[in-house]
């Protein structure tokens, strides 16, 4: 999408979670998507992205019509849950969890593709340990993306791969290494999730690894250093606007951040950054 100076359009989403097993995570509103749809519409997001606990618990009709009805659209979905509720991992050791993993990210590519969403592959990375090299761990990473991301072209969408930091993956922590991931894979419908919460942590220049990410760039989790609204931590979003505008990147930036002090004063934050780094004027 193109703004009146040509210049793509940057758009504004938040982050709704339905998963209970998920509380105090990083995610502005939780639960009662009727009522969380009102509240992104009335603080003037474009986009909603919903982390359900499993697609088959969320009403597809009724999604349909809360965003045509507030004018939202569905920017992502995410598969957290798989590993938080099912505890399913992409690079499990065990054949059967690996395949159920699958199963459970497939289910979610074809609930959101219908919406014309992609969805995220994060938290079920896994991670290689004990009896798993990481040579075998990336190879198992790189069929289940391959496989996953030809599903999703298939459906006409992106699938969305995720770098996390330290603390939740020994996979892939940097755009580096995500784009060493994704090179070899036979499909190019896989692209990087870029969360300023987990570069701060892994990065050396955020701002000139999301140069290097380029067009490999799909999604952005806005989220400022302490993962709270950006604004309400130290991250310097100048440089970081400048590098997305650099390349051209016309996708979301979505507020995953904890919803601190409350999710309405998070939202209401998250959507000042936004009008001040992406809004009408693109000089800053
Ligand atoms: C997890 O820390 C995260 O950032 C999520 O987006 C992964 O699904
Ligand atoms: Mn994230």
């Amino acid at each position: 999408m193109l703004d009146a100076s040509n210049a793509p359009m940057i758009q504004s989403a938040v982050t709704i979670s339905l998963v209970p097993e998920a509380r105090g995570g990083p995610f502005v509103f939780w639960g009662d998507l009727p009522q969380n749809c009102v509240k992104a519409s009335a603080k003037g997001f474009n986009a909603v992205e919903i982390f359900p606990r499993s697609p088959d618990e969320i009403d597809a009709k009724e999604l349909s019509h809360l965003l045509r009805d507030h004018n939202l659209k569905l920017a992502a979905m995410g598969t957290g849950a798989g590993w938080v509720v099912h505890k399913l991992r992409l690079t499990d050791p065990s054949p059967g969890v690996r395949a159920r993993a699958r199963d459970f990210v497939s289910s979610v590519i074809d609930f959101a593709a219908a919406f014309g969403a992609p969805t995220i592959v994060g938290s079920m990375q896994g991670r290689w340990e004990a009896d798993v090299s990481r040579e075998q761990a990336i190879e198992w990473l790189r069929e289940a993306l391959d496989s996953l991301g030809l599903r999703a072209h298939a459906a006409g969408v992106p699938l969305f791969f995720e770098h996390l930091n330290r603390y939740e993956t020994n996979l892939a922590n940097t755009v580096a290494q995500g784009l060493e991931l994704l090179a070899p894979l036979r499909t190019k419908n896989v692209k990087l999730l870029c969360d300023l919460f987990h570069m701060n942590i892994e990065e050396e220049d955020v701002a000139g690894s999301l140069l290097e990410a380029g067009s490999t760039l799909g999604h952005i989790h806005f989220a400022d250093t302490n993962r709270r609204a950006i604004g309400y931590g130290h991250l310097d979003v100048r440089p970081v606007a400048t590098a997305l505008r650099r390349i051209g990147y016309s996708g979301f930036v979505s507020a995953e951040v904890l919803p601190l002090p409350d999710g309405d004063s998070a939202a209401s934050q998250t959507m000042r950054a936004f009008n001040q780094f992406f809004g009408g004027d693109h000089s800053c």
